[in-house]
């Protein structure tokens, strides 16, 4: 007899199945749209009910795509396999190989073991190489699993057996494979460097976005390119991964497609071992507005829940956590039975019949060839929104115990001889025993079916990738009458560097070449450095224009949003405003269309913030401007400790491509722009010129006349006014750079006046230039002892001078003492080291030391160590100059 309790429960089962039953009804009867719309009036009857519903961003632990929603698979699936094996065995034996030749070189096996299906199914139906009409897709690939890559190009006949011998053997004679995707290293061969996790995310999405930028401009057709980014699970967590995922869909960009590869774990373990990164990162881009497809189980988890009436599969789908699903990999058949499916009866019962063997063949999605096919079809397919495909795989898929599934396996770069045969025999790659311990690559015949399918898929989809292009034209150098003007000063006006380069930058978008070329980047900061003027003349990029009416449109210069607009204004985001940068100084490469980015930011926010971003633009070879606005730690008055920089030019040291100017003047300025135009834009250079620019306002001069300075701006330094005492006692040599340049011309003008001291003032544009260009005479000296020693142009600016040497700037001391071994007399470094304060400009300059005063008694002191002028008069003039010797140390205090 059944008890009272009994029949509820089986009354709640006779309601859940009505229910469903109608549901299914419905969606068979009137369509998917209807369903929705039921759905909506369920809840909003719930809700006026008072029933609340939580919230969930979430949809079951299933494929997003139903079995009967598939598509058929266009390809020949069974080659398809033997290529992707091949492909498989090639990839780890270069591995294995170049870590029994030299231990300890590295490389990875198991993410490409986890990815090769996801990555095959786009090389043979979805990723279209460049052809003469169309600029061929995006792919981004995973940076770690770039054996995969080689193997694959191996096959194609792009790569050579020598190629993949010499994998992390880049220095070998002949040259050998990079680690990972460096386009600076393999700039035929690889478009864009993905290994600094993270960093991949956020440029494929304003990669994409400048797609759309270039269209609206007009400067390129539309091409219905797509932005691929094969991303990996762990590296989700990096800030900028997620970071810039709303500006995707709210730009609506559907020539985006995230393939996450979610073999849950990462390098030291699973990503969510007590929770499910599928579904947090589900919940994340369905919140953000994308378009998320789930490919989370193979074909044959298809038949089970079909099988399942009791709704407890999907439930246990649901329940189970990433850390248990990492021991459910092949062979573990028995654990999968009574771990997974033995939680519940209903679920031991309906594996009753398979074999433990059947059930650890149980697939992942991302495993399966036709439903990655369904998914990427999906989302090439779908419109107004970009899309993220969740595929689950096993990470290290095919190592058996060599590390399938395991905490190790990120790291597993060997396999011994048993290990080898069995990824042989799985793969059935034919490989003799005898020959297996040498794990040798295989590459069948020209005219073998694998290879000629491999090469008729590549050709239809307009041939091999990856494949970087460097199609720019050099540009006309008729950039001369643009910064005449500047030459002549600016006579009684009083300006700063960066009204200086706001002005530039608004001729340069005026030009008739040059304009259309010009893309101005700032992330919420234009009107800061006195940048609206351009909003109305150049207007703000949007790809809808502007659907509202700005609040300041009766102003001159009003908020002006349109699709034609140059400016990216990318908000607060130094972060995008980076990777916009590096779209658009790229975009040469990777868009035949040669644009000149002028990034302006506050210069704190710069080197040390996106420090990884800037170096990646060079890996990336893009060319552009940087510029560091609100320069100087005690120029950028009041703003204090974490806006004062003082130490941008000290981190712009670091990257080799990267040129670094701290102008004083206009004229300097426009002659520094006027060489990055013609190194990067006529000579095609791969360069970045990083300029600051200050907000003191004074008088510009002209450039001396008499003779040509430019030379001087451009290699690092130039006299600028030489001392006017004739006949003085003694000599001093002051160097200032930036606005700390006016401090040395008013300790000029001390030390003559009142010390007589002759002192010549030089301006330094550039410590980097000076020190680079040293230290390459110093090495070609070293290596060429028989041949006439170079000298550095420091050394020969400077080889009649006698005396004294201070230099003084905005940065720290390590700058000009960067240098201090090519001067021919002593120098002292005046500088800023220690975190600013809020302040004005005299007080920051008293407290950091940098101030004429301090560059008199600099000179004084050299001068009295060499016995130039007596110990008294230094004494004396620290009293004179008012300067307190117990004052606090901007070093220390
Ligand atoms: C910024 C950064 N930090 C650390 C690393 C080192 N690293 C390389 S791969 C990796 C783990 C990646 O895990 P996941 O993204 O899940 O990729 P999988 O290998 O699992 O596919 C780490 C920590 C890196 N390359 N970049
Ligand atoms: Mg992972």
């Amino acid at each position: 007899m059944a008890t009272d309790e009994q029949k509820a429960v089986d009354l709640v089962d006779i309601e859940n199945s009505e229910w469903r039953e109608s549901l299914d009804y419905v969606l068979q009867e009137q369509g998917e749209e209807r369903v929705r719309e039921l759905l909506r009036l369920l809840q909003v009857r719930a809700q006026e009910q008072g029933v609340s519903i939580p919230f969930t961003a979430n949809t079951p632990y299933i494929n997003s795509i139903p079995p009967d929603k598939q598509p058929v698979y266009p390809g020949n699936r069974e080659i398809e396999r033997r290529i992707k094996s091949i492909v498989r065995w090639n990839a780890m034996a270069m591995v294995v190989r170049a870590n029994r030749d030299k231990a300890g070189i590295g490389g990875h096996i198991s993410t490409y073991a986890s990815v090769a299906t996801l990555w095959e199914v786009g090389f043979n139906h979805f990723w279209r190489g460049r052809t003469d009409d169309f600029l061929g897709d995006m792919v981004f690939f995973q940076g770690h699993a770039a054996p995969g890559v080689y193997a694959r190009a191996f096959l194609e006949g792009r790569l050579s057996e020598k190629d993949l011998e010499n994998f992390r053997n880049e220095l070998a004679p002949g040259g050998g494979l990079s680690s990972y995707p460096h386009p600076f290293l393999m700039p035929n061969f690889w478009e864009f460097p993905t290994v600094s996790m993270g960093l991949s995310a956020i440029t494929a999405i304003y990669q994409a976005r400048f797609n759309h930028y270039l269209v609206d401009r007009g400067l390129r057709k539309s091409s219905g390119r797509k932005v691929w980014a094969m991303l990996g699970d762990g590296e989700m967590d990096e800030p900028e991964s997620l970071g810039a995922i709303t500006l995707a869909s709210r730009e609506q960009l559907h020539n985006l497609i995230f393939v996450i590869n979610c073999n849950l774990q990462r390098l030291d373990g699973p990503v969510r071992g007590n929770g499910k990164i599928i579904q947090e990162l589900e919940a994340a881009f369905r919140g953000a507005g994308w378009n998320v497809i789930k490919v989370i189980w193979g074909d044959d988890w298809d038949r089970l829940l079909e099988a399942d009436d009791s709704g407890m599969l999907v439930k246990r789908m649901d329940e189970v956590l990433d850390g248990e699903m990492q021991h459910f990999t092949l062979n573990n058949g028995a654990r999968i039975r009574e771990q997974f499916f033995g939680k519940y009866p209903e679920l031991h019962k309906l594996v009753e019949n398979y074999s433990d063997e059947q059930l650890g063949r149980l697939s992942r999605g991302g495993h399966n060839p036709d439903k990655i096919y369904a998914a990427y079809k999906a989302a090439f397919e779908h419109t107004g929104s970009p899309t993220v495909i969740l595929a689950q795989t096993i990470k290290g898929y095919g190592l058996g115990e060599a590390g399938e599934g395991k905490n190790i396996t990120h790291s597993q770069k060997k396999l011994n001889e048993d290990e080898l045969k069995e990824f042989r025999t799985r793969f059935n790659i034919p490989i003799s025993d005898d020959q297996i311990a040498e794990a040798p690559f295989y590459r069948p015949a020209d005219d073998s079916p694998e290879i000629q399918y491999l090469k008729e898929r590549r050709a239809e989809l307009g041939g091999s990738i990856p494949m970087r292009f460097d199609g720019s034209q050099p540009m006309a150098c008729q950039t001369d009458g643009l910064i005449r003007e500047y030459l002549d000063g600016s006579g009684d006006r009083e300006l700063a560097t960066t009204m200086a380069f706001v002005h530039l930058l608004a001729k340069l978008l005026r030009d008739d070449e040059l304009g259309k070329l010009i893309v101005p980047i700032v992330p919420d900061e234009a009107r800061t450095f006195g940048m609206e003027a351009l909003f109305r003349q150049a207007g703000i990029y949007s790809h809808v224009g502007q659907l509202y009416e700005p609040i300041d449109k009766g102003s001159l210069l009003y908020y002006n949003e349109k699709k034609t607009g140059a400016i990216l204004e990318e908000g607060l985001s130094e972060a995008g405003s980076m990777a916009s940068f590096i779209a658009a100084g790229t975009a040469y490469s990777n868009n035949g269309v040669q644009t000149i980015p002028f990034y302006t930011f506050y210069s704190m926010f710069g080197f040390q913030r996106v420090g990884d971003l800037i170096w990646q633009a060079c890996d990336s070879r893009a060319r552009g401007f940087l510029i560091g606005a609100t320069s100087g730690r005690t120029t950028l008055a009041g703003e204090g400790l974490q806006h004062q920089d003082g130490h941008s030019h000290v981190l712009a040291m670091t990257p080799t491509k990267v040129k670094a100017y701290d102008p004083a003047f206009a004229y300097e300025l426009a002659v520094i722009v006027h060489d990055g135009l013609t190194r990067m834009y006529c000579h095609q250079e791969d360069l970045i010129y990083y300029i600051t620019v200050m907000n003191e306002t004074y008088k510009m001069p002209p450039m001396p006349k008499g003779k040509d300075l430019r030379d001087g701006i451009i290699k690092g330094m130039y006299r600028f006014r030489p001392a006017r005492l004739k006949k003085a006692k003694a000599k001093a040599h002051l160097l200032g750079s930036g606005a700390i340049l006016n401090e040395a011309l008013k300790a000029q003008d001390i030390l003559e006046q009142d010390y007589d001291v002759a002192a010549d003032v030089w301006s330094v544009t550039s410590y980097k230039e000076l020190y680079t260009d040293a230290i390459e005479c110093e090495r070609w000296n070293l290596l060429n002892p028989q041949k006439k020693a170079k000298a550095p142009y420091l050394g020969k600016l400077l080889q009649n001078e006698k005396g004294v040497f201070v230099a003084a700037s905005d940065y720290m001391k390590v700058l000009p003492a960067s240098v201090a071994q090519w001067f021919p007399g002593p120098l002292h470094c005046l500088g800023t080291d220690g975190f600013g304060r809020s302040d004005c400009r005299s007080e920051l300059r008293d407290f950091f030391e940098v101030d004429a005063r301090y560059i008199v008694i600099a000179a004084l002191k050299q001068l009295a160590d060499n016995g130039d002028v007596e110990k008294d008069k230094l004494s004396q003039a620290i009293k004179q100059l008012d300067i307190n010797p117990d004052k606090l140390n901007p070093h220390q205090d």
